[in-house]
């Protein structure tokens, strides 16, 4: 909004030319919703407790007891924040930004239902994990579908370390998509067990594709990096930060001992939101180093299920995912967290030198 109120006015104060810079709006966005989530986070605790929607808590798995009735939902809190820093920061003509806000806020639907018939109602379930993986995929597909559609988009794959290895997918990349967006937003859901873990990798994770999406739709870094130049894609960066800031502020509160957790309706957006973000700057595969993290956590199920069923009831890991068994182990929760991201800020970092290991 306020690329479109004060840009046009750079005749008159030349100062405002600062706002046609991705860099200095990705920065404000950043502080935008960082700012948001600090400020509105006592109050919005305060008014998720007055409403009584607190966690339950299982009574099998790690000692987890005395979180029972911590406030959740504060997805609402950090979403709310990104979509309006977007807002305010986001060159609102850009196609790209308009598919982040259907992909994301359509899995905020989602997971607000899934949480409002959990928690607010007091249902013993919330929606079926059929009809969420119906709807999850419906998003995804609208999302996929417009990028498919948009002019000049490209259905090639971009393989991180391999120049000239890139396969077309045709009208396959729909699906493709689909599988990455539906993908990631469960991986989030799934990490998101322990104080301030999920949320905490989430930033990272955006800073990381803060930096690929600003490359991408950059005409001439994309080509001397020898990346997929998507026109457009620039104003990415600036949803990116937007996810970045909300996730920091988020983490305030969130952070051991947590005063609030973020529910279905943070985890399942803010994962869909990053598998969006590598779909449409065409990273799609770098996600996996990227949010190796998240695929570590799912893989730990899958495999804990696999063998499980297989074998009659044999464990890998003492419980999935993967933070259980170390909380199995005695770790103290803290540790395993911070662990866990130093553990996501090598994968970051190593996922940008691809951008020069080709
Ligand atoms: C999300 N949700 C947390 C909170 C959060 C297939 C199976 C592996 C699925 C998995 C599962 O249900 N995952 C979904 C995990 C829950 O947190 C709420 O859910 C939201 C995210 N959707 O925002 O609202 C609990 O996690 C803890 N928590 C924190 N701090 C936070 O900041 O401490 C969450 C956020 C909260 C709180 O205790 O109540 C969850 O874990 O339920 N299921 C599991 O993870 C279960 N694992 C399991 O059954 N493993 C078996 C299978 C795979 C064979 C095995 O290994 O034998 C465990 N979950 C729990 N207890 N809670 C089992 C033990």
């Amino acid at each position: 909004m306020l690329y479109h109120l004060l840009y046009p006015l750079t005749e008159h104060f030349s100062a405002f030319n600062v706002f046609r810079y991705i860099t200095f709006r990705a920065i404000y966005a950043v502080i935008t919703a960082l700012m948001l989530c600090l400020f509105l986070g006592p109050w919005f605790i305060r008014r998720i407790r007055a409403l009584q929607v607190g966690q339950y808590i299982r009574k099998v798995g790690p000692a987890h007891q005395s979180k029972a009735g911590t406030p959740t939902m504060g997805g609402i809190l950090i979403i709310g924040s990104v979509a309006a820093a977007a807002l305010l920061w986001e060159d609102l003509t850009n196609f790209y930004v308009w598919v982040m806000f259907l992909s994301t806020g359509g899995f905020f639907l989602v997971g607000f239902v899934d949480d409002w018939l959990m928690q607010v109602k007091k249902r013993n379930k919330g929606l079926s994990a059929r009809s969420k993986f119906f709807w999850q995929v419906v998003v995804a597909a609208a999302a996929c579908t417009l990028l498919y559609l948009h002019p000049g988009f490209d259905t090639r794959l971009t393989i991180p370390f391999l120049k000239g290895v890139s396969p077309d997918l045709g009208w396959g990349y729909i699906v493709f998509g689909v599988l990455v967006i539906v993908g990631t937003s469960n991986a989030v859901n799934l990490t998101d067990g322990l104080d301030g873990l999920a949320i905490g990798a989430m930033a990272v994770a955006s800073v990381t594709y803060m930096v690929f999406a600003y490359v991408a739709g950059h005409s001439q870094i994309s080509h001397y990096l020898q990346v997929n130049y998507v026109a457009g894609a620039g104003e990415l960066s600036i949803f990116c930060g937007a996810l970045v800031g909300a996730s920091l502020g988020f983490l305030w509160f969130n952070a051991n001992p947590a005063s609030i957790f973020m529910g279905d309706v943070g985890s399942l957006p803010l994962g869909a939101a990053l598998g969006t973000v590598a779909v449409a700057t065409k990273q799609e595969l770098a996600l996996l180093i990227v949010g190796g993290l998240f695929v570590v956590e799912t893989l730990s199920v899958i495999i804990q299920v696999a063998v499980f069923k297989i074998t009659g009831g044999k464990r890998v890991l003492k419980m999935a995912p993967l933070h259980h068994h170390f909380e199995k182990l005695d770790w103290a929760e803290q540790k395993i967290t911070v662990r866990f991201w130093i553990i996501a800020i090598i994968l970051a970092l190593f996922s940008v030198s691809t951008l020069k290991l080709r």
